[in-house]
């Protein structure tokens, strides 16, 4: 059966960070069927683009079965990442933006962000794969780099320099 290799980043900022991450991981592993084949060290960070208390954030692989269009197998992939965010207590918040256009960020129990997609690039009005911020957090390069296969080091070398 042909894989995918699905990268996942996982951060929590509220209550009992550890356990989110856990069970945010449990839940995954439930939808998918499988256990992730790597798991990073978790980071602990200060809140990026916004106050509020400090983050841990890891990065997960998944190896999914490939299944037919790349663009609606990530696009489910973001539902059930969504639904299991929601199972965990998130709220459903629309993105807000400051007067400056930035992001407006809040506390979140959990996040579950698509990093990386095997190679493929897709921008959708949902989503954006390979997460166009990678470069730029710190939190996620490096647990994301701690558990990066070569072939994806190679597709993306302006992320792995
Ligand atoms: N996620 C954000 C905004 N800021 N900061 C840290 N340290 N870790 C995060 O995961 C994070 C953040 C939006 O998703
Ligand atoms: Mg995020
Ligand atoms: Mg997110």
């Amino acid at each position: 059966m042909e894989r995918i290799d699905v990268y996942l980043g996982l951060g929590s900022n509220e209550g009992d960070r550890d356990l989110n991450l856990l069970k945010a991981m449990n839940l995954l592993d439930e939808a998918f069927g499988i256990h992730p084949e790597r798991i990073s060290r978790i980071v602990e960070t200060p809140a990026w683009g916004f106050e509020g208390p400090d983050f841990l954030n890891l990065c997960v692989l998944y190896r999914l079965p490939r299944k037919g269009d790349p663009v609606e197998q990530a696009t489910a992939l973001l539902h059930i990442a969504k639904s299991v965010e929601q199972v965990l207590g998130r709220k459903a918040e629309e993105a807000l933006y400051d007067a400056d256009g930035k992001r407006i960020y809040h506390n979140r129990l959990i996040d579950i962000d698509i990093l990386l997609f095997g190679a493929e690039i897709i921008h959708t009005e949902e989503l954006a794969v390979p997460h166009p911020l990678i470069v730029q957090r710190d939190f996620v390069l490096k647990p994301l780099k701690e558990i990066s296969k070569p072939n994806v080091r190679e597709a993306f070398p302006e992320i792995f320099a």
